[in-house]
């Protein structure tokens, strides 16, 4: 019998073994290589087991990440080392500053820094005894924090017990706990399915889960794990001379670690990570709020200490914020090229992710009523890199006696045709089509824009001068003007007038995938329009084409196909396109014809990146070029991507390339690829 238990104690030990190790491969590596339907049948087999055997039943076995019973409140947690702050810089300017006080009080002339993304999370830190997670609090106010230990169990990338030999007596690891973008997105899903309020963003979320009483609910959730730092400890094996092989030892020891720390030296390797870092913000996967600096080398750390409640090592060099709180003053209705309103909060002037907003979009309609919006609502508005601002969410407990609900109108604010909302769709739609004059200004707009037929200097102010006077109602009126007409504009010097007349007419030469972008056909985007392009090669073809013609292009579908052919039966745009062609706007129609009728692709299913400044050519044109003859132009590197062309200041896709072995090329070097 005896035997019989300690077979299965091993059994159960190996069993242990091997779902941590999936988490460890899932949830830290980001590299599974367990079906989930496996993993959940060996979890599956371990609970079945500990039922069986209870007197088995570790407190660092994966079934105790879940299942713990509620508390009644969370118990206090001294932290024998202080949970510093950081202290903040916002500029390169206080940056600077920070770096001379390191190196003065270092009497050095250059520093090496160890960098890393600064979380927008919660700061925890996490107490292994003996290998063991015993204790994990939040920061508090840095001297106690609040016992979360069962909630932080459930993060399944926080290791329950150190895999190592001989494990210290004592390790506490710092770290910051956050939702992923991706989770976040998942998280208010399933809140709006359920009826429940959604988080206004993913460290609401991450606070609010970490926070529950109940852990069985923080389990639900999701949450991410970054390690990036050691309190208290007493561990012969934690390196003593870096933080960077600090932060490798800890990632040993299974730990997650963020991707894109290093090591960097002086000021303008760390303002040049900043740079690096904020270019890639959008796309990493979770939210930061800046970069930290620390001086790399502990032994320098200890001889800089402290000042007040923050080191003198380290510094956080913050991003513009992108949320802040602001006013509501009113809501505007916008019409847009194919006649979608669109609600446009007016707001109290607010700095927010480095510009002063006025203006944010709310979307539709529903969107109104599920964020529950009202005209003199205190509001938080978001600003994330080129994306239009929105309005996240609103501070109920400051909603005025008189806040006004917004009623979506029923007849276009402009032309006053009626405005219909289709079943399917998000938004209403004014049907006054192009004799409303907001369509028409936006359609004229979109005709000019860089990647149509590129008319430079032909804003919205022009354009809404040439439709308010009537002198443009088509794109084809553009090629009409003289320079006299465009010198009657208000503030239109000669000179100006000239450069626009100049700039219609070179315009006039264009490309069969430009014209037909220009257009701006319902669901036909660039791409779309490179497409049809490439596989009919001329402008009559297109507009011959019916449904089943189109829909043999790859990528096209009935919903684009219907949109392209209710276009050209639209006897309005055909005869606009007549007098476009009459006014000399030309293209090659060679150009573009697909392989099969003989054109040379020679970059055929070569993919390109392009990063940093080109000397001469502008990346527009250097795109054109490439997709001329056949290749493809792609935002990111991966091991698919054949060249990286590199102009000045690359960012970070220059050294994944090196990274990849990819070849890269110089403007030169395209050129050469070219002819
Ligand atoms: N990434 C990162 N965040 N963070 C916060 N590192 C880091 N280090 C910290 C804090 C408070 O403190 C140490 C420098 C002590």
């Amino acid at each position: 019998m005896n035997e019989n238990i300690e077979k299965i104690k091993q059994y159960v030990q190996d069993l242990r073994a091997e779902i941590e190790l999936h988490n460890y491969r899932y949830y830290v590596l980001d590299n599974p290589t367990m079906p989930d339907a496996e993993y959940d049948r060996l979890l599956r087999e371990l609970q079945q087991i500990e039922q069986d055997y209870p007197q088995l039943i570790a407190v660092d076995s994966p079934t105790q990440r879940v299942g713990a019973a509620p508390l009644e409140a969370f118990a206090q947690i001294a932290h024998h080392i202080p949970m510093l702050s950081l202290s903040n810089a916002f500029d390169a300017v206080e940056v600077t500053a920070f770096d001379r006080r390191v190196c003065e009080g270092l009497s050095v002339d250059s520093v090496e820094y160890a960098v890393e993304p600064k979380f927008d999370g919660l700061a925890v830190s996490l107490c292994y005894e003996n290998g063991m997670l015993r204790a994990g609090a939040t920061r508090g106010d840095g001297y106690t924090g609040e016992d979360i230990t069962l909630n932080l169990k459930t993060i399944r990338s926080i290791p329950l017990s150190l895999s190592v030999k001989d494990p210290p007596p004592l390790l506490e690891i710092r770290g910051e706990v956050l939702m992923l973008k991706a989770d976040f997105l998942s998280l208010n899903q399933r809140q709006l399915a359920k009826g429940e309020k959604e988080f206004a963003n993913p460290r609401n979320a991450a606070a609010g889960s970490l926070r529950q009483l109940d852990p069985s609910i923080t389990a639900t959730r999701r949450l991410a794990f970054f390690a990036y730092g050691v309190g208290e400890n007493r561990d012969v094996n934690l390196p003593q001379d870096t933080h960077s092989h600090v932060m490798a030892y800890l990632a040993s020891l299974h730990f997650p670690v963020a991707k894109e720390c290093q090591v960097v030296k002086g000021l303008q390797e760390l303002l040049a990570y900043y740079q690096a870092i904020g270019a890639q913000r959008e796309r990493l996967p979770y939210d930061i709020d800046g970069v930290v600096y620390k001086v790399n080398s502990l032994l320098q750390q200890e001889q800089l200490g402290f000042v007040s409640r923050a080191p003198r090592f380290a510094v956080a060099h913050k991003f513009p914020a992108q949320e802040a709180v602001t006013q509501l003053l009113d809501i505007d209705v916008q019409v847009g090229r194919t006649g979608a309103l669109t609600p446009v909060a007016r707001l109290k002037p607010v700095f927010v992710g480095g510009v002063t907003v006025t203006n944010a979009t709310l979307h539709n309609a529903d969107e109104i009523e599920r964020k529950n919006v009202r005209i003199g609502d205190t509001v938080i508005v978001r600003r994330a890199g080129d994306v239009i601002p929105e309005v996240v969410s609103v501070i109920l407990e400051k909603r005025p006696a008189d806040a006004r609900v917004f009623v979506m109108p029923s007849h276009c604010p402009v032309c006053g045709a009626k405005a219909v909302r289709l079943p399917e769709e998000a938004k209403s739609r004014c049907t006054g089509g192009l004799f409303c004059p907001a369509q028409r200004k936006q359609a004229i707009l979109h005709f000019a824009s860089r990647r149509a037929m590129d008319i430079e200097g032909l804003g919205d102010k022009l354009v809404n001068q040439m439709v308010d006077q009537a002198i443009v109602r088509t794109p084809a009126d553009l090629y009409r003007l003289g320079v006299a007409a465009l010198a009657s504009l208000e503030r239109m010097a000669d000179k100006s007038a000239n450069n626009i007349w100049r700039a219609i007419e070179n315009s006039k030469q264009t490309t069969l995938a430009r014209f037909i972008y220009a257009l701006g056909i319902r669901n036909v985007g660039e791409a779309t329009a490179k497409d049809l392009a490439a596989h009919l090669g001329s402008l009559d073809r297109l507009i011959e084409a019916n449904s089943e013609r189109l829909q043999q292009i790859p990528d096209i579908g009935p919903v684009v196909a219907q949109s392209i052919v209710d276009f050209f039966a639209e006897r309005h745009n055909c005869e606009v396109i007549e007098q476009l062609r009459l006014s000399g706007v030309y293209w090659d129609e060679h150009e573009g014809k697909p392989a099969s009728i003989g054109i040379s692709v020679p970059l055929n299913g070569k993919t390109f990146v392009l990063t940093g400044t080109l000397p001469t050519m502008s990346r527009e044109d250097a795109k054109e070029k490439i997709e001329a003859l056949g290749g493809k132009v792609s935002g990111s590197v991966s091991k698919k991507t054949d060249y990286v062309v590199v102009g000045t200041d690359p960012g970070s896709k220059y050294d994944k390339a090196v990274s990849l072995g990819i070849t890269i090329l110089d403007e030169t070097g395209l050129q050469a690829l070219l002819q």
